[in-house]
């Protein structure tokens, strides 16, 4: 057994939002999410025995009660250490959660020696943070709905060959996290109802267009799923939105260069944009988006989060 583990896992953006929980304790959702996994925003993780627990995010000391009871899920009963560092701005929209809690998912799965297989490896890492355990796999993802073991991610075992640009809109940690305004929103019985019946329609008709390589209905599907949980924000109340004045430019401009290049783009709970390319018309589009003076990561995809030989 290792004493020294290290886990790579990239973030992932859902095309079709996860956005309320059944079961909040076990953070199984109430319907099916499908994302895509984003090789160039991510995390590495170094997990090892040590005298004492320790928890280091980016160079700096953190409680470890924040990532406690995660940790127990996986048996340790010696002190570890834990060492990650994620290549992105934290907590702001781009799911550093995701590719943390996937990156620690795996390093503790081979340090505590259960060697559990990613499907039920899957469901830890859920407990964790919802979206994490997508990021297992890629490029596209389903986390489908069910009973704590009957919610697992597997891959959607189709391949477009396109590119993410992330749009910087504003890199600050969000004021009220994904979590807490999916309370919100689910406490709004109508409001849910009708973001849940129309991302029903939009997770069947995705599946069907990404099965038929059909990217301009993936694009208008993405869009329309990703204000669908936007508007049930503003819904509640306007003052909730996460878009600020820059998000809104984006998506026009976005909007826009959609008549040109065959692009879409979505929008996590957060003011950043994620826009989806071909690589055909990436060059072009790159060119394009230079002319916002606004920060941008570049992102491929990935097949998913690992441990290091
Ligand atoms: C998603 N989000 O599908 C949705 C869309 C944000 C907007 O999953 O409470 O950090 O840890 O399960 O996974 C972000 O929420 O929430 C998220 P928890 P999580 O990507």
């Amino acid at each position: 057994m290792s004493n020294i583990v290290t886990a790579f896992a990239p973030s992932n953006i859902a095309l079709i939002k996860y956005w309320g929980k059944q079961d909040r304790y076990l953070k199984t959702p109430t319907f099916n999410s499908l994302s895509v996994t984003l090789k160039d925003l991510n995390t590495i993780t170094e997990v090892s025995f040590s005298c004492c627990n320790q928890f280091i995010l980016n160079n700096q000391e953190q409680d470890f009660k924040i990532i406690e009871d995660f940790v127990s899920l996986f048996n340790i009963n010696d002190f570890i250490k834990i060492q990650t560092v994620n290549n992105f701005p934290t907590a702001a929209g781009l799911a550093s959660s995701a590719s943390g809690y996937c990156a620690l998912g795996l390093a503790l799965n081979q340090l505590s020696n259960l060697k559990l297989h990613k499907q039920q490896l899957s469901t830890f890492i859920r407990k964790g943070s919802g979206s994490a355990c997508r990021s297992l796999f890629g490029p596209f993802v389903i986390w489908k709905k069910g009973n704590d073991d009957n919610s697992y991610s597997f891959l959607y075992p189709y391949y477009i060959p396109m590119k993410a640009i992330v749009v910087i809109c504003d890199n600050n940690s969000k004021k009220i996290s994904s979590r807490e305004m999916m309370n919100i929103v689910q406490n709004d019985v109508d409001i849910y109802e009708t973001w849940l019946n129309m991302t029903k329609q939009h997770y069947f008709s995705m599946l069907a267009a990404i099965k038929d390589q059909d990217f301009d209905s993936i694009g208008t599907i993405a869009i329309d799923n990703a204000h669908l949980m936007h508007n049930s924000v503003i819904s509640i109340d306007s003052k909730l939105s996460y878009f600020n004045n820059k998000t809104l430019a984006v998506i026009d401009f976005t909007k826009f260069l959609r008549n040109k290049y065959r692009l879409f783009y979505t929008i996590d709970a957060g003011p950043n944009v994620v826009i989806f390319v071909t690589d055909k018309d990436f060059n072009k589009v790159l060119n394009e988006v230079k002319t916002l003076n606004l920060d941008y990561i570049v992102s491929s995809l990935s097949n998913g989060g690992y441990v290091f030989d």
